[in-house]
């Protein structure tokens, strides 16, 4: 186990429980902890904090960097459950797990042994879609509903992109599929967009961007491809409406562990 030497100089300027909560120690088992709202260097307290926001930050466990000590990892499930906290404004504390060597204190607290795992009402909670449907429910504001009908926009997108990463054969087919639900998914944000809830982002973005943001990096990196100019709906949603939004940069995986990261799928 390891820790990360927390900056204060960011959280000087937050508030006495902000900066209490930025300075909790490592514990056991923990290879690093900081939370949500560390980073944050000009918000009011009022906005960074919900109404109903937990009194100490919510504990969730991710996936650990590959490449560097005591870093986020390449996780799209734990980087959809953090943009869920972001957006509601909830402060957290990270626990890094080492996929590859799981510690026994999160195997007590997951026998599935996956993350992202998050503690609600003393109880660990497991997988993205349970989570981020709890933390909704226990903290409905801002509300980050998708509704219904707009709730699988996109949601084959992820599995044709994993398809045409591990793909060989570059006549199978596997690219076609990807452009095929890229550009419905085009076609969708020209019509309803900028999000797929409209004006607003919502539950259906936080799930579907990270994914995205794999499928840029890892399409880019072993593939030299990248999203055709001819679906510029997706092009902007990706890089304009999304992937600068402060939550997304301030959860994302390091590209460097999203190459990691898909190498075994790519090479097997
Ligand atoms: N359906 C789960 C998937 C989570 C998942 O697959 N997590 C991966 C990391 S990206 C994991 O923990 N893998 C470790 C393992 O399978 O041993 C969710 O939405 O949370």
């Amino acid at each position: 186990m390891s820790s990360a030497r927390l900056q204060p100089t960011a959280c000087a300027m937050l508030s006495s429980t902000i900066k209490h909560h930025c300075l909790r120690p490592v514990r056991n088992g923990v290879v690093f902890s900081t939370t949500s709202s560390c980073h944050r260097t000009n918000r009011p307290l009022s906005i960074s904090m919900s109404a109903s926001a937990p009194p100490t930050p919510l504990e969730i466990c991710v996936k650990a960097s590959l490449t560097v000590p005591n870093k986020l990892g390449d996780c799209p499930f734990c980087q959809r459950v953090l943009l869920t906290l972001e957006e509601k404004h909830l402060p957290y504390d990270l626990k890094l797990v080492d996929l590859a060597n799981k510690p026994e204190w999160f195997l007590k607290i997951n026998a599935g042994g996956k993350v992202p795992v998050l503690k609600l009402d003393e109880k660990w909670v497991a997988d993205s879609d349970v989570i981020t449907q709890s933390l909704e429910e226990k903290y409905p504001q801002p509300p980050l509903i998708t509704p219904p009908e707009k709730a699988s926009v996109g949601s084959k997108i992820f599995s044709t992109f994993i398809g045409f990463l591990k793909s060989k054969d570059p006549n199978d087919g596997t690219e076609q599929a990807l452009l095929d639900e890229l550009s419905s998914f085009n076609d969708y944000l020209k019509e309803n967009g900028p999000f797929i809830n409209g004006k607003d982002v919502s539950a259906a973005d936080l799930a579907l961007s990270p994914k995205l943001y794999h499928l840029e990096i890892a399409l880019g990196h072993y593939k030299n491809w990248s999203v055709p100019d001819s679906l510029p709906f997706v092009k902007s949603y990706m890089k304009n409406n999304i992937f600068s939004k402060d939550s997304f940069i301030k959860t994302r995986a390091l590209p460097e562990d999203v190459i990691a990261g898909w190498r075994p799928k790519v090479m097997s």
